[in-house]
């Protein structure tokens, strides 16, 4: 049984804490932190008692915790990711792996020096069973050489002030994860429209239209909008030379009422990947690799970082990764 150390007792971490403790087998919830210790006694004691530290750093050494779930805010990942590494500990880090291109750096240089993968991304929609179908598909060439994929991400409403960057570096983040695995190939440009803005984003540039070009000269599109109101809602279709796929709502039945024919949508997230996370944590816990690299961390911020310099100029810009480096190949 694995004893998981969970560090960040917020929506995400106390989300992971009752999927390992109710739906995920192997794996127990060994100790948790957060800076407000009443919400990590809450987590702790909804997940059969585990032990509450005081001190993240303790948590990470401590000899019985076997692994490192890192939920805390995105600015302390990588001080908590370089300390697991240190400790030879498997992790799993929620997105992003770093803010900074600089700082994911620095965590793929410390895996590279200890010489195996320890880090595994949370993103989460690569178990997501739609997404997989869609590249599945793909893969078998049922709709032949892909040209286009149009996304979409909303969200009902989000935290007011958000800095215009953040539609990029927090939602559609998301999507240029999901580009480069659907395509299996890296962006290599992109640009960043922005719309008229929504009345009801507290001036933040909402929503914005990212257009990513891969290396074969294929388009992904993504409209992000964080205050579009209705629900959360993630669309994605494929466009290929034969055919198209679509994302279907992972709603399984459609509702007829009151004159009216259609589908609930959920509130945030957390419910419409309900299913790729339990699949995520699952196969972390079994160590079978299915998740996002570090590589795939550190890629995603570094074309973040380039789309949000489009957004701030207006223009196109290229985007350049260095080589993959060897353990990520
Ligand atoms: C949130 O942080 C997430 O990661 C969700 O998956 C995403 O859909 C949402 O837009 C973000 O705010």
């Amino acid at each position: 049984m694995k004893r998981v150390g969970i560090i960040g007792t917020g929506i995400m971490g106390a989300d992971h804490a009752r999927l390992l403790t109710e739906a995920v087998s192997g794996a127990v919830v060994g100790g948790v932190f957060d800076l407000d210790a009443d919400r990590a006694a809450g987590v702790a004691a909804a997940s059969g008692g585990a032990r509450v530290f005081e001190d993240p750093h303790e948590l990470i050494n401590d000899a019985e915790i076997d692994a490192v779930l890192i939920a805390s805010s995105d600015a302390t990942h990588e001080e908590f990711a370089l300390a697991c590494i240190e400790a030879g500990k498997p992790v799993l880090c929620e997105k992003p792996l770093a803010p900074t291109v600089e700082g994911c750096a620095r965590i793929l240089e410390a895996e590279d020096r200890f010489g195996a993968r320890l880090i595994t991304v949370g993103f989460m929609r690569r178990f997501d069973p739609g997404y997989n179908d869609l590249k599945r598909r793909l893969g078998e060439g049922a709709i032949g050489v892909p040209l286009m994929l149009h996304n979409v991400h909303r969200n009902p409403a989000n935290a007011p002030g958000q800095p215009d960057a953040g539609l990029i570096t927090n939602s559609a983040v998301h999507e240029l994860d999901i580009t480069r695995w659907i395509l299996d190939e890296e962006i290599v440009e992109v640009a960043v429209h922005a719309p008229r803005k929504t009345s009801h984003g507290g001036g933040t540039q909402d929503p914005q239209l990212l257009i990513l070009r891969t290396e074969s000269g294929a388009i992904s599109d993504v409209e992000v909008f964080v205050n579009a109101r209705y629900g959360y809602e993630v669309r994605c279709e494929l466009v290929g030379e034969l055919g198209t796929v679509t994302l279907d709502s992972p709603r399984p039945t459609t509702l007829r009422r009151g004159g009216v024919t259609g589908r609930e949508l959920p509130g945030d997230w957390r419910p419409r990947f309900a299913e790729a996370y339990r699949l995520e944590l699952q196969d972390w816990v079994d160590g079978a690799g299915g998740g996002a690299s570090a590589w795939d961390g550190f890629a995603a911020t570094f074309v973040a970082r380039a789309c949000v310099a489009a957004l701030a100029s207006g223009e196109r810009h290229e985007v350049s990764l260095p080589p993959v480096p060897k353990i990520y190949r």
